[in-house]
C-alpha cells in the first residue's frame, strides 16, 4: 500500500515538474500533449491492461502491430525485434518510414505526432475501443508505449533521408532531425520501458517468441525474427509461414501427442463485404478439442461470434451431410457439438472493420455479422469440400461417431452411478470423514493422498469446517481417459461425489459442497504425480472450479527445526538455513512424508487456517496448462522432454 502511494507521488511530482515546463517552453497543441502523457502514466492499466508482465510484454505488440499494418498494406515484409541487454527492445521493419512531413493542426512532422498524442480512448477503454484493419487506423499504441518507458528513440528512413527523434517518459528531448542520406526505408523503434512503471521489466523470450510466431501464422508469409542479445551468445528464431494459419494447425498437431485422423489441414476462406473469415483444422485421434480464435490478429481467448459461427457450422453440416450421405442412419441420433468437435485442432481468424471486443478483459468478438460470415462459410465450402474428400469425410464420421457412443455409455455409467447412490442410505463415499458445516463458502475439503497421512488429517483437523477425503496408490492417467472410464474410476468416483458438482459438460458450481479443496500429498515424486493427476483431473473435467479459484495445494513443512522447546518449520530449502542462524544450532529433520507428522503437527503446520501455507491453482492461461497438462501426460517422449527440458525448474519434483 505505502509502496502504491509512493509510487503515485513521484508520478505527481514529475507530472507538474512537466507542466512548469510547459508553461514556459511549448504551446497549447503540446499542453493536450502532455495531458494526455499523463493520464497514461496515471492509469497505465486503462491502455496496457496491467503493470505487471503481461503490460510489459503488451508494449512489444503495440509497436509490433503497427510494422505488421504497414505489412498487411503491403509495404513491409520483415520485421526484427531484437530484446537488447537491459531488456531494451528494439523493433525494425523495411516499410515505408513513419511519415515526417509537418502536420498542419499541430505544426509538428507526423511521426512525433504518432509517438506523442494519444489516440481517443485506448484499446482497453473508452467508447472507440474497437480496432480497425490495415488501411484504416495505424499508431493507436505508439504513444502509450512511448509515455511508458523510460526513453524512446524512433529511426525513420524515407525518401533518402535518416530521421532520428528521442523521448524521455513521452516528453521529446528534442525535435525531429535529420542524421544523413540513406537508400533505405523503414521505421526503428527502440525503447526501454520505464522501471517506475512496471512491477519488473525482464522480458521473457518465450512469452515473445509465443506471440511473435503467432502473428507470424496469422500474416502469411511475414517474415518476423526474433533475437535475444541478452545472453553471452545470441539466441533467436526466424519465423516467416507461407501456409498461414494451415500452418498453424499442424504446427500445434506436430506438439500434440495424438496422430492426425486426416492428413490435410481443412483451409476456408471467405468474405462478406469488408470482412474476411479464415478457418483451418484437422482432427486428431485424442478426445480434446482446441480452437484458437482471433479477430484483427487478436486472440479472443472467450470466443465470440466467429467461434460460435464456426461451431453451430460444423455440426449442422455434420449431420446434415451425414444423413444424406448414409453415415448417419434413421435410428441414429444426431451427432452433437462436442461430439463433432472431439479431437479437433482449430484456427478461426477475421479480420472486420469496426472489430467490437466484449466481456470484461474484451477477450470476446461481439460482432453479430461476423457469426453468420463463418457460419455460412464453414457450412458451405466445408460440405463441398466433404463432398470432394470422401476419405476425410469418412475419417472424421469415424472419429465422430465414435464419440457419440462414448457419450452415450458414458450417460449410462452415470445413471448407473446415480441409480447404486440413490439406493444407499448415505450418498456420501465411505472413506469421507466429512466436516458438520453445510455452507460451501465456509467449508474445506483435504484430498489426502495415502491412508496414513488421511488418519492424521482425520483426528488433527477442524471437524466444524473441515472434511478430509484420503486416496491411495497411484491414479488413472486422466489424460488417456475418456469420460466413461473416469466415472467408472475408483479412484476419481469418490472425488467426485464428495465435491458433488458433477463432471464435463454436467459441472454445476453451484451444487459445490467445498469452496476450499486442497490438495495435499507428499512433497516427493509420488506426491507431485498424484498433485499433477488431480489438477488434469480438474482442469480437463471440473474446470469452473480452477477457475472459480476453489482449487488450493496445501504446503506441508519439508524441514522440522528443534531446540528445547522451540520448535519452528521451513517450508522451502531456502527458508530452512535463515530460520537454523535465527535459533542458533537446532536440531533439524528432513519430513519425507505427511505420514510422519502425527496429527497435532500436521494440523500446526498445513492445516490450520490461522498460519498454514497453501498456494491458490489459477488458470491464468487455460491454454498454457492445456499445453502443460498435454506435453506432462501425453504417450510421445519427444515434446515431454523438450517441455521438461525449458522448464526443468518448475517441474523438479515430477515423476516423468
Ligand atoms: C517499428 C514500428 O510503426 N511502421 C510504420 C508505421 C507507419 C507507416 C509505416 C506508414 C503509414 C502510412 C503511410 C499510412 C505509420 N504511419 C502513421 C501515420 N513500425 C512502424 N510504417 N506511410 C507510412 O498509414 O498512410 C502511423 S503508423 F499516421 F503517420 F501515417
Amino acid at each position: 500500500m505505502a509502496e502504491d502511494q509512493n509510487k503515485e507521488m513521484e508520478f505527481e511530482n514529475e507530472i507538474s515538474e512537466l507542466e512548469t515546463k510547459v508553461e514556459h517552453e511549448y504551446d497549447g497543441a503540446q499542453i493536450q500533449v502532455l495531458e494526455g502523457l499523463e493520464a497514461v502514466r496515471k492509469r497505465p492499466g486503462m491502455y496496457i491492461g496491467s503493470t505487471g508482465p503481461a503490460g510489459l510484454h503488451h508494449l512489444v505488440y503495440e509497436i509490433v502491430d503497427n510494422a505488421i499494418d504497414e505489412a498487411l498494406a503491403g509495404y513491409c515484409d520483415h520485421i526484427e525485434v531484437t530484446i537488447l541487454p537491459g531488456d531494451i527492445i528494439r523493433v525494425k521493419d523495411n516499410g515505408r518510414g513513419i511519415p515526417v512531413d509537418i502536420q498542419p493542426k499541430l505544426g509538428i512532422p507526423a511521426v512525433t505526432v504518432v509517438l506523442t498524442v494519444l489516440h481517443a480512448g485506448g484499446k482497453f477503454g473508452g467508447e472507440n475501443s474497437g480496432y480497425k484493419v490495415a488501411g484504416g487506423l495505424h499508431g493507436v499504441g505508439s504513444s502509450v508505449v512511448n509515455a511508458l518507458s523510460e526513453w524512446l528513440e524512433v529511426r525513420v528512413c524515407k525518401g533518402g533521408l535518416e530521421y532520428i527523434q528521442k523521448f524521455e517518459r513521452g516528453v521529446p528531448c528534442y525535435d525531429l532531425k535529420t542524421v544523413g542520406p540513406t537508400e533505405e526505408t523503414g521505421t526503428t523503434v527502440t525503447f526501454k520501458p520505464d522501471p517506475v512503471m512496471f512491477e519488473e521489466t525482464a522480458y521473457d523470450y518465450e512469452t515473445l517468441e509465443k506471440r511473435l510466431r503467432e502473428q507470424a501464422f496469422l500474416n502469411a508469409g511475414i517474415r518476423i525474427t526474433l533475437t535475444d542479445e541478452r545472453g553471452e551468445e545470441p539466441a533467436g528464431e526466424s519465423m516467416c509461414y507461407e501456409g498461414g494459419i494451415r500452418s498453424f494447425v499442424e504446427h500445434i498437431q506436430a506438439r500434440r501427442e495424438n496422430d492426425v485422423v486426416h492428413e490435410e489441414v481443412v483451409f476456408l476462406r471467405g468474405a462478406l463485404g469488408s470482412s474476411i473469415a479464415e478457418v483451418a483444422f484437422q482432427y486428431n485421434t485424442g478426445y480434446n478439442e482446441l480452437i484458437l480464435s482471433f479477430a484483427n490478429n487478436i486472440h479472443t481467448p472467450d470466443g465470440g461470434t466467429h467461434e460460435q459461427g464456426f461451431k453451430n457450422a460444423m455440426t449442422r453440416v455434420l449431420n446434415d451431410f451425414g444423413r444424406e450421405k448414409g453415415f448417419l442412419k434413421d435410428k441414429d441420433q444426431n451427432l452433437s457439438g462436442n461430439d463433432v468437435r472431439e479431437g479437433i485442432v482449430a484456427i478461426i481468424s477475421v479480420k472486420l472493420t469496426e472489430a467490437q471486443f466484449e466481456g470484461q478483459t474484451k477477450a470476446k468478438l461481439g460482432n453479430t455479422e461476423i457469426r453468420g460470415l463463418v457460419e455460412n462459410l464453414v457450412y458451405n465450402k466445408f460440405k463441398e469440400y466433404l463432398e470432394e474428400n470422401p476419405s476425410v469425410a469418412s475419417a472424421i464420421y469415424d472419429k465422430a461417431l465414435a464419440a457419440a457412443r462414448a457419450r452415450e455409455a458414458a450417460r449410462k455409467a452415470r445413471e448407473l452411478v446415480r441409480r447404486k447412490s440413490a439406493l444407499e442410505s448415505s450418498r456420501m463415499p465411505g472413506k469421507l470423514a466429512d466436516c458438520r458445516e453445510k455452507d460451501p463458502s465456509k467449508t474445506e475439503i483435504y484430498i489426502v493422498e495415502g491412508d496414513s497421512a488421511g488418519g492424521s488429517a482425520k483426528m488433527g483437523r477442524d471437524s466444524k469446517i473441515q472434511a478430509i477425503l484420503p486416496l491411495w496408490g497411484k491414479m488413472l492417467n486422466v489424460e488417456k481417459a475418456r469420460l466413461d472410464r473416469i466415472y467408472g474410476n475408483d479412484k476419481l468416483q469418490p472425488v467426485i461425489t464428495a465435491l458433488g458438482c458433477g463432471i464435463g459438460e454436467e459441472c454445476d458450481i453451484s451444487k459445490l459442497r467445498y469452496h476450499k479443496i486442497f490438495i495435499m500429498a507428499d512433497a516427493d515424486v509420488d506426491g507431485s504425480h498424484i498433485c499433477c493427476l488431480l489438477l488434469t483431473f480438474f482442469f480437463r473435467f471440473m474446470r469452473p472450479v480452477i477457475e472459480n479459484g476453489y482449487i488450493y495445494i496445501a504446503q506441508p513443512p519439508l524441514f522440522k527445526l528443534a531446540k528445547g522447546k522451540d520448535v519452528r518449520y521451513a517450508y522451502t530449502e531456502e527458508e530452512m538455513p535463515v530460520i537454523s542462524q535465527q535459533m542458533g544450532n537446532p536440531k533439524i529433520s528432513r519430513y519425507k512424508g505427511l505420514g510422519e507428522m502425527n496429527p497435532d503437527q500436521l494440523w500446526e503446520t498445513t492445516m490450520n487456517p490461522e498460519n498454514r501455507m497453501i498456494v491458490q491453482v489459477s488458470i491464468e492461461d487455460a491454454e498454457k496448462a492445456d499445453e502443460a497438462f498435454t506435453v506432462l501426460m501425453g504417450d510421445k517422449v519427444g515434446p515431454r522432454k523438450e517441455f521438461i527440458e525449458t522448464n526443468a525448474k518448475y517441474v523438479k519434483n515430477l515423476d516423468i
